[in-house]
């Protein structure tokens, strides 16, 4: 069993059914603790999980993402938690309106604290679609497109090809070896 520490519905979700495909259950706790803004989804993971090490029951993780868009020099990245209450899908659809250069990609860090830090990363490529497109899923999804769909359209196959399930995976099959 591991505790998931995270205040996002969605990212649960899929982590917990990615756990249930290796056999590992995995509970949701919900501390709120100070996210560092960074320049680096590996800086702000390693800060966050340094700053739960003592408040957070064990063993315990964490997981940093972000949607990253090239032609927008990066943008969300880091920021895409704000990004995404803020100015949210219809936001990005507009700053992309005219650029043609539609490559984006996700990136998801899995942090985990056992004395030392360990990080995992997994990242999947896309495009940003030019409607908003599908009810599944959440936060980004409706605009991201992956081989014609996007992830909201997807469902549950995202799981199977997704940055979270990359670096989930990572994480599982060393943690799996561990005990
Ligand atoms: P916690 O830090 O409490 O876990 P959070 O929502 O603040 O929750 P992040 O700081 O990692 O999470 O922010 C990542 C944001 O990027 C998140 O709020 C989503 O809007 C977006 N995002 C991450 N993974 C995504 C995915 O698989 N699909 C769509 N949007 C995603």
């Amino acid at each position: 069993m591991l505790y998931f520490i995270t205040s996002n519905d969605g990212k649960y979700r899929e982590a917990k059914r990615i756990g249930e495909m290796y056999g590992v259950k995995i509970e949701r706790v919900d501390i709120h603790y100070p996210e560092h803004q960074e320049t680096s989804l590996r800086r702000v993971a390693r800060l966050s999980i340094t700053a739960l090490k003592d408040l957070a029951p064990k063993p315990f993780f964490l997981e940093d993402s972000g949607l990253f868009i090239p032609s927008l020099n990066g943008f969300p990245g880091v920021y895409s938690s704000y990004v995404y209450k803020t100015i949210g899908n219809e936001g990005i659809l507009k700053l992309m309106r005219d650029v043609t250069d539609r490559r984006a990609y996700f990136k998801s860090i899995v942090a985990f604290f056992d004395g030392r830090v360990h990080l995992f990363e997994g990242k999947v490529s896309g495009r940003i679609s030019f409607q908003i497109k599908g009810n599944k899923g959440f936060g980004f999804d409706p605009i991201f497109e992956y081989r014609g769909r996007t992830f909201a359209e997807m469902g549950d196959e995202k799981n199977q090809i997704s940055h979270r399930r990359k670096a989930m995976e990572k994480f599982l099959k060393w943690y799996i070896n561990l005990r």
